[in-house]
């Protein structure tokens, strides 16, 4: 579905990442892709894992999506080696851990920062420096979880990151879309990842989400990758701004 295509994917940094089923998806649906990870250490094993689980190698670059620099040398090789983009998947969020627990109001200005500089801010400044690249329109995705709608147990400044992530996906589509760019957010439900992994109560939560579920069930990181593929496809051509949920409905029961 996506052969001559070329994209990016931001945030792998393991083989439970999000980013890595919606690149194995993408890479499936035939994609030509690069993906970035955050640090140096992760190189290894990164390569080790697109050998054993991808027919086709992925360009991999490291990328602290804090520093300017480094997301323009990343368009750079890009540019040079594609010539063109029309994907971008954002999967990239980070907050303190401190901060993932407990109440929301003890939250620091710092940590306020942090988890607002790379959850949010990171979308629009790997947005900006791509538009060159995407000058044939292109689609966006970026990753929110139901914690930005409702106060969910412990994410507390993530969820209001992820508030202002859904409303710049919103602003972005806004800005974009006379350029024929689509920018979308999918929501999963909770799932075993790195980053969810060691946050307490997570287990039992998943059982909670499962019981409440209409479906009945968690969802799996295939299930996101096929929804970021049919986000990047021309399946979606007439969805921006939106945020999709792949949460086996749980979003919609009041209790
Ligand atoms: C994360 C924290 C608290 C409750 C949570 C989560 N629930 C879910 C998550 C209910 C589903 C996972 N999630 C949706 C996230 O966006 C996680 C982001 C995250 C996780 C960590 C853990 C390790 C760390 N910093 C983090 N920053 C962001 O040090």
């Amino acid at each position: 579905m996506l052969q001559g295509k070329k994209g990016i994917v931001f945030g792998v940094a393991n083989r439970h990442s999000l980013a890595w089923f919606i690149t194995k998806a993408l890479s499936g649906a035939g994609a030509q892709l690069a993906i970035t990870y955050q640090e140096e250490r992760f190189e290894k094993k990164l390569k080790k894992l697109m050998e054993n689980e991808l027919d086709d190698q992925p360009l991999a670059l490291p990328c602290d999506i804090r520093d300017d620099a480094q997301i323009e040398s990343v368009y750079q090789r890009l540019g040079e080696t594609f010539g063109q983009l029309d994907f971008i998947i954002h999967s990239v969020a980070f907050a303190s851990r401190e901060d993932l627990e407990g109440k929301f109001i003890h939250t620091s200005r710092e940590g306020f920062l942090l988890a607002m500089e790379i959850s949010v801010f990171s979308l629009a400044a790997i947005i900006k420096p791509a538009l060159p690249l995407m000058d044939k329109g292109g689609n966006i995705v970026t990753l929110t979880y139901l914690g930005g709608q409702r106060a969910v147990p412990n994410y507390n400044v993530m969820g209001v990151a992820k508030a202002a992530l859904e409303s710049s996906v919103r602003y972005l589509a806004a800005d974009l879309g006379e350029q024929n760019i689509r920018v979308n957010a999918l929501s999963p439900g909770p799932i075993n990842t790195l980053s969810s992994r060691g946050i307490k109560g997570f287990s039992s939560f998943l059982d909670h989400v499962r019981q409440k579920t209409p479906l009945q069930r968690n969802i799996e990181g295939k299930e996101v990758g096929d929804a970021a593929l049919f986000l990047c496809s021309d399946l979606s051509r007439g969805i921006t701004g939106e945020t999709i949920y792949v949460d086996a409905g749980y979003h919609i029961m009041g209790s």
